[in-house]
Order: structure tokens, then C-alpha cells, then sequence
């Protein structure tokens, strides 16, 4: 008797207990398989569920809910009741609005950045005036997510010169690219920045990332880099219109040094440093040329 047909005889001799073991190994099999797949089931159920409406059951936002916040209890950041009230500012005529338009390009196409500034003192109140014009500039949700420093002080003028050119070394020759020093050559500018200590003012611009309430919540800054840009831009006008200059610039990488300095809060970032002053006599400005109306307006 060869090995299969032991096996075979073995087999058939003791074939209820082969049939049992077969059977009872296959209901094992499956319902170990049945408890598997109903947990995968479970779970892709769960995570498409998830996709679908987040933790809350609600739809998941692209600006998502803060999850300590109930849904259904929250408080506007400023009066949800908040009157509207009637707004009449002075109507005027179509030949005035037209001529207002002309005198007001023809005094802003007057507004030059400069980079050498005149010592005299600006009159407080022109500053503060200057500030408050900023301060009118539309927000997200009227949040003003704007602090505007004005250092008049000769010592701090001093420190932030300091701490800029600091930076601006490093910036002119190891962070900026050198295609961009090469493009900034018309404009004659260097690490060295006398006007941070000529012009008699400073303004510093800070967007604030966001704040908080009286209630001690996180208050949300929608938008507040186009709203702190836009009260910068306003700001600009300001200065434009009342006589003085200004230099519009973007001190990169001094934003920590110079909040620390100024002892302005993290959520703050500095997002502008704006000498703002009356032009040195000797002043030039480069011979620029402005985009012709045609190259910047599309009609619809
Ligand atoms: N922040 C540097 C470099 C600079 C960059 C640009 I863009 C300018 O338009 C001008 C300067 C500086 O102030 O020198």
C-alpha cells in the first residue's frame, strides 16, 4: 500500500470527522471574514460620512468651526442688533463729480516715493489726522485689523535705523535674489537708509492677524490683508493730499525685531515702514513713466 492510498483509506475511514472538522473550519472561516468586512464597511461608511458633514453632523466648511464652539450659541463680535442707520453724504453733480475726479488724479499722479527726507518736525495733529484717515478704511466685518506706530522719538528713530540696516545687509546680499538687486538698481537703494533717521516721522503699519473680544474669544480678522493694505493705500492719499512724502517700504525680515522693539503684541505684523515727512531740497526721483490708462483698464 502505497502513501496516497494510506491517506485515502484513512480519509474514508474516519470520514465523519474529516466532514465535521472541514465544516466547522469553514463557518469559522466566513464568520471571521463576516466580522471583517462589516468592520471595513463600518469604517468607510464613517470616513465618507466624515467627508461629508464633519464632526459637528454639520457640512464641513472651507473656513471650518471653531470646535469648542457651539453652533447653535454664537455671539455676533459686534451687535447682531446693530441699527442701520440713514446715510446722506452730500450729492453733487455730475460736472462736479467730473471735475473732483480730474483734481484728484492730477494730485495723486503729483505723488512720488522719495527717499531723502527734510528733519522738520510734522505737526501733531497732522499726524493724528493722518492716522484717523487711515483708520476709516473699509474691513472684513469691521474688524479694523490695523495698529499704525508713529515714532517721532529720535532714539527709537534711531534703533529702528539700526535694526533695518542690520537686516538689509543680509537681505541685499544673501537673501534677495540677484535678479532683484539688479532690479532695483534705478532706484538707487541700498542697505544703508539714512531717511529712518532724517524724516520726522515713522509710520509703521500692522496687520493684525486676528484679536480678542471683551468676552476673552478669539475674534476672527477676515481679510485683513487686503483691508491693512487698503488703509495703507488710504494712509498714502492722506499724506499725498495734505502736502507731505512719504516712502512706501516693506523692511524684509525685520518684522520680529521691530515689534519686539515697538512692544507690540504677536498677533500683530508689521506689514509697512512709511518715513512720512517733506522732501529733502535736493531730492530726485527717478524718471519713471506710469502705465498709459489703455494698459491697466479693461472695459466691459
Ligand atoms: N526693502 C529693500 C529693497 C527694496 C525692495 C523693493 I521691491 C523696492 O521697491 C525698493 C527696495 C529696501 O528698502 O532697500
Amino acid at each position: 500500500m502505497n502513501v496516497i492510498s494510506l491517506a485515502i483509506w484513512t480519509l474514508e475511514k474516519n470520514c465523519f470527522i474529516v466532514y465535521t472538522a472541514l465544516i466547522v473550519c469553514f463557518i469559522a472561516f466566513t464568520l471571521f471574514h463576516k466580522n471583517k468586512l462589516e468592520v471595513y464597511y463600518r469604517e468607510a461608511a464613517k470616513k465618507e460620512k466624515l467627508a461629508r458633514t464633519g464632526t459637528s453632523g454639520r457640512a464641513v466648511r472651507d473656513f471650518p468651526d471653531n470646535g469648542d464652539d457651539d453652533p447653535d450659541f454664537l455671539i455676533s463680535a459686534i451687535p447682531e442688533d446693530t441699527a442701520q442707520i440713514p446715510y446722506k453724504p452730500q450729492k453733487r453733480s455730475d460736472d462736479e463729480i467730473l471735475r473732483r475726479s480730474r483734481e484728484y488724479y492730477e494730485l495723486m499722479a503729483e505723488r512720488r516715493t522719495v527717499r531723502s527726507f527734510s528733519p522738520e518736525p510734522i505737526p501733531q495733529e497732522v499726524l493724528d489726522n493722518l492716522i484717523k484717515t487711515a483708520g476709516t478704511s473699509p474691513s472684513g466685518a469691521h474688524t479694523e485689523p490695523w495698529t499704525f506706530v508713529v515714532v517721532q522719538d529720535p532714539e527709537t528713530k534711531a534703533a529702528i535705523r539700526s535694526i533695518v540696516e542690520e537686516e538689509e545687509e543680509l537681505n541685499y546680499n544673501k537673501r534677495m535674489s540677484r535678479q532683484w538687486v539688479t532690479d532695483l538698481k534705478p532706484f538707487a537703494t541700498k542697505p544703508v537708509k539714512p531717511y529712518l533717521s532724517d524724516a520726522p516721522a515713522l509710520v509703521l503699519v500692522f496687520r493684525q492677524t486676528h484679536s480678542w473680544r471683551a468676552d476673552g474669544k478669539k475674534r476672527m480678522h477676515y481679510y485683513s490683508e487686503i483691508s491693512t493694505a487698503i488703509a495703507a493705500g488710504i494712509l498714502l492719499a492722506a499724506i499725498q493730499y495734505c502736502g507731505l512724502v512719504a516712502l512706501t517700504s516693506t523692511p524684509l525680515n525685520c518684522n520680529a525685531r521691530l515689534r519686539d522693539l515697538l512692544s507690540r503684541p504677536v498677533n500683530e505684523r508689521l506689514e509697512l515702514l512709511l518715513p512720512v515727512g517733506r522732501p529733502h531740497e535736493d531730492t530726485t526721483v527717478p524718471d519713471l513713466q506710469r502705465k498709459m490708462l489703455d494698459d491697466i483698464l479693461v472695459r466691459v
